[in-house]
């Protein structure tokens, strides 16, 4: 099949995943304003279908992700999940949206996977940091405080050196780092362009992550080592967290990418005639059972 016809038979199995979805909910949505003159109700109206049409797109990613589980633990960008829902009507409107990988971005979690300080993470952070204009040095603040002892890494009590009690687990939001000390709004705004918070350590994916966060983290790779690795991945994906360092000629970095995905995001726009509002999902995957809806927002598009 060539790759155009692939596409387009991936856009068809996406819509007809959307419909299935949608079944449920039109039933129920579609409740017609008593006296419809009022633009209010017809607002009113409008508002509670973009609701139902949140709920049916978060059955409409769950279902292309649980299908995508079931051929396997790697994900790339070749697959169904990744293939944008174009604008599809229903009654009334329209929807659109793509689902895409949160694992192609660093976690701040990841510096501390299950309460460790992880050096390779640490270390990727820190450039990283540097990259937003915030101290790298606060990257070793932020460690002890998702880490969960009271040690900073010369053996002082955190308490001591912090003048406060750190939470000692995983940040739930980029909002926690508010708490952490010597981290301002400005620095979390500048963080929150590069990088996520996922509730648990998360590798990147070494198939869905940018070019300029590999090239981060393998600062001794050649531009013509990333060209050459990049334009192998765009052919056949990476089957294992080893395959890039070992494409790019590099020591593989001990807990910093995987080839697999349990989290991602869908960003979504449903237009009806006079209200249009833009739904944003995370959604976790876990590796048995079926995925969830972790966080929805729903705003004025
Ligand atoms: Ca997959
Ligand atoms: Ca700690």
């Amino acid at each position: 099949m060539t790759e155009s016809k692939q596409r387009a038979r991936g856009a068809a199995l996406v819509v007809a995943l959307l419909l299935t979805a949608l079944g449920a909910a039109i039933a129920t949505q579609m409740i017609v304003p008593l006296s419809g003159w009022l633009d209010r109700e017809y607002r009113a109206r409008d508002t509670q279908a973009s609701y139902t049409l949140a709920d049916a797109a978060a059955s409409w990613a769950i279902t292309v992700l649980a299908a995508d589980a079931r051929l396997g633990p790697l994900d790339h960008y070749g697959e169904l999940w990744a293939t944008p829902l174009p604008p599809t009507p229903v009654e009334g409107g329209t929807i659109e949206g793509r689902i895409t990988d949160l694992q192609a971005q660093f976690n701040l979690n990841n510096l501390a996977p299950r309460g460790v300080k992880s050096a390779a993470n640490i270390a990727l952070a820190k450039a990283l940091f540097a990259k937003a204009g915030v101290a790298p040095a606060l990257v070793d603040t932020l460690a002890d405080a998702i880490d969960k002892d009271d040690l900073t890494d010369d053996g002082q009590s955190e308490r001591q050196r912090y003048g406060q009690t750190l939470r000692n687990g995983p940040l739930r939001d980029m909002v926690d780092l508010l708490d952490v000390p010597g981290f301002t709004d400005a620095s979390a705004r500048a963080l929150s362009e590069i990088v996520v918070v996922l509730p648990e350590a998360s590798p990147i994916n070494a198939n869905t992550a940018s070019k300029a966060l590999i090239a981060t983290a393998f600062p001794a790779a050649t531009p013509a080592d990333l060209d050459r690795a990049m334009a192998r991945r765009a052919q056949q994906p990476f089957s294992g967290p080893n395959d890039l360092a070992t494409l790019l000629g590099q020591p593989s970095l001990d807990g910093v990418f995987s080839t697999n995905s349990q989290y991602f995001a869908v960003e979504a726009v449903i237009r009806f005639e006079r209200v249009s509002h833009r739904v944003q999902l995370q959604i976790a995957r876990p590796p048995t059972g079926r995925p969830t809806l972790i966080t929805r927002l729903i705003s004025n598009a």
